[in-house]
């Protein structure tokens, strides 16, 4: 039996990995979320803690579990984090400080290293203009990490944070001398999912555009025609996740990886979405800040450590995102 927590469980990478890992036999999930599980959420689930992460008694809570693997996804995203900076460094840093300790103590306590999967996010790249955007080109995990954001902060922070707690406070501290933590991080690009809306990121205008067009509303997308970033369909998120959990430590040779998928311009988007629905309308009108934003993220990712060390290679470009993923169930939600 593998006891798993995910936290922020309620959110849109919550929603898809619970589905896929509740199919999985031999798994108890104890889900953290500072809202009630709906219903379809919560038959997947078998211990349910409602609370903030960064709270110590929810903490507690959740350390009476023998825990094998954490999927920390709670946290506040760009645009959010950017209107509450405090609040979000307290959920993104001491809610992740907090679940370290615990992860630290629980692998201490059972001997198991207690593997911990965090996402982080192309917020950690900070480009200083247009020019070093377009000339960085596909960057490495080592390149431009002066984020401009507060959630970039706080996660290239956590990054190595978690990095550090790995490998050496980790280690140096249990008497055994065994492995107790496990880190592993993700650099998210946009997520797209057919299923959920996001909020609270500024990557958000490509979800908002399509979902909008599935309902026959118009959207003003947020951000210029040309703006670029790297997106993913969200199966091939939770595909990562668990396929990085899954690689043996050995073959690891980082604690952090870039993961691509497909770097659309708005517009090439807003095409794609026409193309499936032909009425939709669609008109720019930026907002100064959350474009800023989306111009200091990078273009593309390099993620060929990814390719080579744990075999990531996602099953969605962008014609077969629309096609076979968005498109096909988008409708369906909508119908319903
Ligand atoms: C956001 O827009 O804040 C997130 C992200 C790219 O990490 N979706």
């Amino acid at each position: 039996m593998i006891t798993t927590l995910i936290t922020g469980a309620n959110g849109e990478i919550g929603h898809s990995l619970l589905e896929t890992l509740s199919s999985q036999p031999d798994r108890k999930i104890i889900a953290l979320d500072l809202a009630p599980l709906g219903d379809a959420l919560a038959r997947h689930v078998h211990v349910h803690v409602q609370g903030d992460v960064s709270d110590p008694n929810v903490v507690a809570q959740l350390d009476q579990h023998d825990i094998d693997e954490i999927y920390h996804l709670a946290a506040l995203l760009s645009t959010s984090s950017e209107k509450n900076p405090e609040g979000a460094h307290n959920v993104n840093v001491n809610g992740t400080m907090g679940l370290l300790m615990m992860a630290r103590r629980i692998g201490t306590r059972t001997g198991k290293a207690v593997k911990f999967l965090f996402p982080s996010t192309i917020a950690v790249y900070g480009m200083k203009s247009i020019e070093e955007k377009n000339n960085a080109g596909a960057v490495t995990e080592f390149e431009h990490l002066q984020p401009t954001t507060m959630y970039g902060i706080n996660k290239v922070y956590c990054e190595q944070l978690g990095a550090y707690m790995s490998d050496r406070f980790g280690q140096l501290t249990d008497e055994r001398g065994a492995k107790v933590l496990d880190f592993r991080a993700l650099r998210f690009p946009g997520l797209i999912s057919a299923t959920t809306v996001p909020t609270g990121g500024t990557s958000d205008y490509a979800p908002e555009m399509i979902h909008a067009a599935a309902q026959g509303k118009a959207y003003a997308c947020f951000v210029r025609p040309d703006a670029r970033i790297p997106f993913m369909a969200m199966p091939d998120g939770v595909k990562a996740l668990l396929d990085l959990a899954a690689a043996p430590m050995e073959n690891l040779t980082q604690r952090v990886y870039n993961i691509g998928a497909f770097s659309p311009s708005a517009e090439e988007i807003a095409v794609k979405v026409k193309s499936a629905f032909p009425s939709a309308e669609i008109t720019y009108a930026p907002h100064p800040q959350r474009q800023a934003i989306v111009d200091s993220w990078c273009g593309d990712v390099n993620d060929s450590a990814a390719r080579r060390d744990w075999g990531w290679t996602p099953d969605f470009d962008m014609e077969r995102a629309f096609n076979e993923y968005l498109m096909p169930i988008i409708s369906q939600v909508y119908a319903g």
